[in-house]
């Protein structure tokens, strides 16, 4: 009985250790290069694939999934799917699974991180110190926000928001409320001592507000001109969720006439483009998606969409599915 393995591919450039796990299991196309391919090179290269690990930035839609009837499983290197029409991949009858849970950590430090540059002007005051122009010590130089006892607003409160809240509420003393979808159990809310309020409270009164919320299009521009306004003049916004949720072009106008004192971000609408009066305005902290960037969680991340894939190709259950095309499965038919 000749043998087959099913055929996936990787692509985009994953930590090796995950590409030679990924080689035991299946025969491989990789893109070690890392080009980001169009949606049609995507296609193109899907043909004869039985599974794919991509990452936030391949497009799976309805268009592909019909150009490519074998393909099995989308494993995701994210916890954010928004890359995917769910709908589509259900009734084409194809797994999709994302990474949860491995970078939650990661990500609320990483969140924690840019509240505290973008509060107390870290970068601001590096260019500012690297440009030469640090020529004595003023009482009023660089002055920030306050960070300890301050209202931390959490808006979206899933894993992520949770770590979050725990380490302003533990950490730095902070009275954390919070925005969501539904409210947690009481016992989450003690767990990270947090509040529930309305949308329209928490951006009266905190004083740094962190979105931290899947994209949808119910929550496309969450955050725009009419919401900044409502915001307290001395507050900071971080948004370390996805490009989309804040309308970029209303952010950079309420940051050139200080309607909010300040803003981190680390995803922008349209990236890896940034709007141009964003960088162009100095309150404001910038980062290129790197959230979850550490070397053991990219791993882990890698390795759980690894994970995923072999599970779904081997005919069992994923770790972590989005969906549940179940009764309309494509068929796993090769002979491991
Ligand atoms: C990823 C992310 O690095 O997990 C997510 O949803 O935004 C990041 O951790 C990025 O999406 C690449 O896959």
């Amino acid at each position: 009985m000749t043998t087959s393995k099913p055929r996936v591919l990787v692509a985009r450039a994953i930590p090796p250790q995950v590409l030679q796990f990924l080689q035991q299991h299946f025969v491989l196309q990789t893109n070690e290069d890392d080009t980001v391919w169009s949606h049609d090179e995507l296609i193109a290269r899907l043909q004869g694939m039985d599974g794919v690990l991509t990452t936030g930035t391949e497009r799976i839609d309805a268009q592909l999934l019909a150009a490519c009837p074998q393909l099995k499983v989308v494993a995701n290197m994210a916890v954010g799917y928004n890359n995917f029409d769910v709908a589509a991949m259900t009734a084409a009858g194809v797994q999709g699974t994302n990474a949860p849970d491995v970078l939650t950590e990661t990500t609320a430090d990483f969140g924690f991180a840019l509240l505290m540059a973008t509060a107390r002007r870290i970068t601001e005051s590096e260019h500012f110190l690297r440009a030469g122009q640090w020529s004595k010590w003023s009482y009023d130089m660089f002055t920030g926000c306050e960070v300890h006892g301050s209202t931390l607003g959490i808006i979206g409160m899933g894993r992520i928001g949770q770590g979050i809240a725990k380490r302003g509420a533990h950490g730095f003393g902070m009275q954390v409320i919070y925005h969501n979808r539904s409210r947690l159990t009481p016992e989450l809310e003690a767990e990270c001592k947090a509040r529930y309020v309305s949308k329209e409270e928490l951006l009266r009164t905190a004083d740094h507000v962190v979105l931290v919320l899947p994209y949808t299009p119910e929550n496309h521009h969450t955050i725009g001109a009419a919401e900044l306004a409502l915001m307290k003049p001395t507050a900071t916004l971080i948004n370390i969720a996805r490009g989309g949720i804040v309308d970029d072009a209303a952010l950079a106008q309420a940051l050139k006439a200080q309607r909010i004192a300040a803003a981190g971000l680390d995803v922008f609408e349209g990236e890896p483009k940034v709007h141009p009066d964003l960088l162009t305005v100095p309150n404001v902290v910038l980062t290129p998606h790197i959230a979850s960037a550490t070397v053991p969680t990219r791993i882990r991340m890698a390795q759980l969409a690894a994970d995923n894939l072999v599970a779904v190709l081997g005919g069992q259950a994923p770790r972590t599915p989005v969906n549940t095309p179940d009764g309309r499965a494509r068929a796993v038919r090769w002979v491991a």
